[in-house]
């Protein structure tokens, strides 16, 4: 089934000027990216955003992480991309990543992990819908 993800790439990606070298992994992998942008996000967005890990001992590092340059925020299209795009990225830990993947590839440690893929149909409406109006996304 034709579905839309959503992805983002990090400070740690964005820094090293890998977002290039990242979608093409992500257009060799059969998704394509039907919106785009590079933003900073804002302290706010960052915390929204990762509201579900807000009890965890990681989460100001994260938020912090986030906010500490520039963003790309992607919408991906594909058949079953949800799940295709995160065996795309590897596992959250790059020690732990299939080789291949974003993650094994360019990830510096389960913090600094290049990039963010959705892990639901449902999250991907959501997170989508936290940064692209329908205009935006072209497919
Ligand atoms: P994923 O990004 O693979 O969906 P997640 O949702 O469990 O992973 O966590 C969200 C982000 O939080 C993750 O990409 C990086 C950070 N994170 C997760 N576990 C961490 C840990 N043990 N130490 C530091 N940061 C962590
Ligand atoms: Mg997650």
């Amino acid at each position: 089934m034709t579905e839309r993800t959503f992805s983002i790439i990090k400070p740690d990606a964005t820094k090293r000027n890998l977002t290039g070298k990242i979608n093409a992994v992500i257009e060799d992998a059969g998704l394509r990216i039907v919106a785009q942008k590079r933003i900073r996000m804002s302290d706010a967005q960052a915390k929204k955003f990762y509201e579900v890990h807000s009890e965890r001992p990681f989460y100001g590092e994260l938020v912090e992480f986030m906010t500490s340059g520039p963003v790309v925020v992607q919408v991906l299209e594909g058949d079953n991309a949800v799940a295709r795009y995160r065996e795309v990225m590897g596992a959250t830990n790059p020690e732990q990543a299939a080789p291949g993947t974003i993650r094994k590839l360019y990830a510096n440690n389960v913090g600094e992990n290049s990039v963010h893929g959705s892990d639901s149909l449902d999250n991907a409406k959501l997170e989508i819908a936290q940064f692209f109006t329908d205009a935006e996304i072209v497919g």
